[in-house]
């Protein structure tokens, strides 16, 4: 028998392909990815100055650039389980249960889970499932028939499907026909569709997110999402590329932006930001001094960047860019943070049941881009869907603000976001966020000493005998995921026509699957409870500590080890 393929490589070629396909597809999202390379570089050259010695060669940008997550939306659940089958064989499981269809006013009919890979994830997808019962029984109906027949998965990649769920994996050739299946037929988008008054009925009824699953011939991407060290940076530059900002407010806005920068990019910031640096060598940079001025200097020389023939995205056909940053604002580094410009109207020709071709146009497929920071607790998440919830309130009473004045939105959605500690530290004291902790030199020279006794791993860090690291948020925001279809939809919410209003269960989409969705709580809290569990020991302090600490921290590293990680 041929040896598997490792599947994380697979995964990456699989991505990098996909993104290729995206860039031939959609030019705008080629050069906002270049957009991208410049904000990110502006970042590096700046963190360069202030940490001497550290720095980023392209070949290491472009890696360090080349995560992503993609979006794709199902129509019936056969084709689920084909996806979930299909992304199982990269080593992709499906994390976490969303359910938009009970996000208040903005719901849509659409239940979802992320395939990702549970430990240090490059990679994830949001993969809906339109739910056809949330519609009156003759709308549902006319869903369900045109479905019926499609069959996205050729019979080749149903039958490597099933030979890696039957082996535990493929070998480099079978994997590199299901790249080849994903970017040319399951996730292409192909500019045709059926049923034109389908079509038409379901968006004049306001069911946009209907027509976009059910007329179309494949689960194109939706839209395809890279990763960017300053969101602010990012989008400032893009407004600016895409003709909605002059270039003496880019400049402005670009300098205030590495400003903030500079007084929030820590150490701790660069762990987050740059997995290819380890602890130690972040730790060991010197503090340098930016030169008064310099930002604006940055700042100047990104404009004249941007202003290069390559980046002038006002002449390619666009929507324009949406108004806010979806998440928590920039001084708040939890979870992430999610921005895009809008869905773009494509051609579309639709084949009628007669034969005869409609063409006509579609809007849906969008430019997203994000930034992820640290992994909430449960009390954490608590804390933030209070301070959402606020800022929502907040948005939706002066909805003008943006638009009038920028600075002031950003500074009363700021606000609402207050009672949030801004530092890991105490992100961590305070038990908000995941963690992971080592046992440090200094901490092993204690014991040796005996001087070390029973404390939290917070104080142990004040002692310098622990060094800490946040955990990275892996997973999607069910609130901020709604108001990414608002956006590209153009329409606000779908209102369900079901004469009684149904309910999903995760039960449900796990049984569709065949596969147990991972709560992904588990697997951050169990990450934290194993190093937990280790530095005590490593201390010589495990057995001294109390008997509550000592069973929570068995418990998480129980409930990790009871996920089936593959
Ligand atoms: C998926 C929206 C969710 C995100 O980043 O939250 C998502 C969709 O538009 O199909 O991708
Ligand atoms: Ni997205």
């Amino acid at each position: 028998m041929n040896a598997f393929a490792d599947k994380i490589e697979m995964q990456n070629r699989l991505f990098a392909d996909l993104s290729d396909m995206f860039g031939r597809e959609v030019p705008l999202y080629d050069k906002a990815l270049l957009v991208n390379k410049a904000t990110n570089r502006t970042v590096c050259t700046l963190l360069g100055e202030l940490y001497p010695g550290f720095g980023i060669s392209d070949a290491q940008l472009d890696r360090t650039s080349g995560e992503r997550h993609g979006a794709i939306r199902i129509g019936k659940p056969s084709e689920y389980r084909w996806v979930a089958g299909f992304f199982g064989a990269f080593g992709l499981e499906p994390h976490n249960y969303y359910d938009m269809t009970k996000v208040g006013n903005k719901s849509q009919p659409i239940v979802a889970t992320a395939f990702r890979s549970p430990i240090g994830p490059e990679h994830r997808v949001f993969c809906s499932l339109l739910m056809t019962d949330y519609f009156d029984p003759e709308t549902g109906e006319r869903i369900e028939a045109i479905l019926k027949s499609r069959e996205v998965f050729s019979p080749r990649a149903q039958e490597l499907i099933l030979k890696n769920q039957k082996q535990g994996g493929l070998s480099p050739e079978e994997l590199t026909e299901l790249v080849k299946e994903g970017v040319t037929r399951i996730f292409k988008w192909t500019g045709r569709a059926k049923d034109y008054q389908l079509y038409e009925d379901l968006c004049k009824a306001g069911f946009k997110i209907a027509a976009d699953i059910a007329c179309f011939e494949s689960h194109h991407l939706n839209h395809l999402t890279p990763n960017t060290f300053c969101m602010d940076l990012y989008t400032g530059a893009m407004k600016f590329c895409l003709g909605e900002m002059d270039a003496a407010t880019h400049t402005c806005r670009a300098e205030k932006t590495l400003e903030r920068l500079l007084g929030r990019a820590d150490k701790d910031y660069l762990k987050l930001q740059f997995k290819h640096l380890n602890a130690e060598t972040i730790e060991g940079y010197p503090a340098g001094k930016i030169a008064a001025g310099r930002a604006r200097e940055l700042a100047e020389k990104l404009t004249e960047r941007l202003q290069q023939p390559d980046l002038d995205l006002s002449k390619s056909k666009h929507s324009g860019y949406k108004d806010f940053t979806e998440g928590p604002p920039e001084n708040t580094p939890v979870l992430l943070r999610q921005d895009s410009y809008k869905a773009l109207t494509e051609p579309v020709a639709f084949q009628q049941l007669d034969g005869t071709i409609v063409n006509s146009s579609h809007t849906a497929r969008f430019g997203e881009i994000e930034q992820r920071f640290y992994a909430t607790t449960p009390a954490g998440r608590e804390l933030y869907d209070k301070c959402l919830a606020a800022g929502e309130v907040a948005r939706e009473k002066n909805p003008g603000l943006i638009k009038q004045d920028y600075d002031a939105y950003l500074k009363g959605y700021a606000n609402c976001f207050a009672p949030f500690p801004k530092t890991l530290r105490e992100l961590l004291e305070q038990k908000l966020v995941y963690g992971r902790f080592a046992v440090t030199e200094k901490g092993l020279a204690a014991k040796a000493a005996g001087k070390v006794s029973p404390m939290e791993m917070m104080e142990l860090a004040k002692l310098g005998y622990v060094r800490y690291e946040g955990l990275r948020y892996e997973d999607f925001l069910p609130v901020s995921a709604a108001g990414i279809f608002a956006s590209n939809l153009g329409q606000y919410g779908t209102k369900s026509t079901a004469t009684e209003r149904p309910t999903y269960s995760k039960k449900m989409l796990e049984d569709i699957m065949g596969k147990k969705i991972i709560d992904s709580d588990v697997i951050y809290r169990g990450l934290e409870t194993e190093s937990v569990k280790e530095a005590y020991a490593q201390l010589g302090v495990w057995e001294k500590i109390s008997t509550t600490e000592k069973n929570k921290v068995e418990q998480g590293i129980a409930a990790k080890q009871s996920v089936r990680l593959k």
